[in-house]
């Protein structure tokens, strides 16, 4: 049986970056949808910690909170840094992560016929942020010289925004940037997961939006 079960919707959403890392440090986890009639009738939303998926489980404790996921398995699986000033860091950037995050999902859920040509025209200041930490640690990854939960989160973000129409930065003005793409999109793990039905038959967002 596998140690590791993820509750949530039949989309990427808030669950890629797990699922991301999970395939990349060679761990199996069972999936369980919940379809929007299952959801709609309550039972699970009410016992919720804070009424939302993604629900992740080990044995006998149960998570909320994709993040706080994340932070769960960096720590199990090695992947938060090498001591406490590179976990702070990586802490920094997965709160940047996150910002950058909600304003896509806002703008998927919310603005995607009103508000995309000023999210395209803002986006590029903000990866620039990105691509700066990254050409200043020069290891390819974010902090430090090893893959951490960091990595996943922007990788996550920025596979959502390689995909979203009528977006142009595709790394030509961000060298730091293209070349994490290419260094985390080849982890040999990552790359066979990537070309899974497992992934791709399942929808970016819970709108049909990309
Ligand atoms: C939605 O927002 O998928 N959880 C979402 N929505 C249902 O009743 N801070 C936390 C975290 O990081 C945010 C959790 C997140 O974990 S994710 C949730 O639980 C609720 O609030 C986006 C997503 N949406 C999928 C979805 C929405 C409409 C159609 C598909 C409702 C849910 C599933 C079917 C109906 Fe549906």
């Amino acid at each position: 049986m596998p140690p590791y079960t993820i509750t949530y919707f039949p989309v990427q959403g808030r669950c890629k970056a797990m699922r991301i890392l999970l395939a990349d440090m060679g761990q199996q986890w069972k999936e369980k949808v919940v379809t929007m009639d299952d959801w709609t009738q309550g039972d699970l939303k009410a016992s919720c910690a804070f009424g939302q998926l993604p629900k992740f489980e080990d044995g006998d404790l149960a998570l909320y909170q994709s993040n706080a996921i994340l932070r769960y398995l960096g720590r199990q699986h090695g992947a938060y840094g090498s001591n406490n000033k590179e976990a702070a860091l990586i802490d920094m950037l997965m709160d940047g992560v996150e910002d950058l995050r909600l304003k896509y999902v806002k703008l998927i859920y919310e603005e995607y016929d009103t508000g995309k040509e000023q999210y395209l025209k803002e986006l590029p200041s903000h990866l620039s942020k990105f691509d700066a930490v990254l050409q200043a640690n020069k290891t390819g990854f974010l902090v430090g010289d090893k893959v951490s939960i960091a990595d996943y989160s922007l990788f996550d973000v920025m596979l959502s925004h390689s995909v979203l129409s009528g977006c142009s930065c595709k790394g030509d003005k961000c060298p730091g940037m293209k070349a994490f793409m290419e260094k985390m999109s080849s982890r040999p793990k990552i790359k066979e997961y990537l070309e899974s039905d497992a992934y791709k038959k399942v929808p970016l967002n819970g709108n049909g939006k990309q």
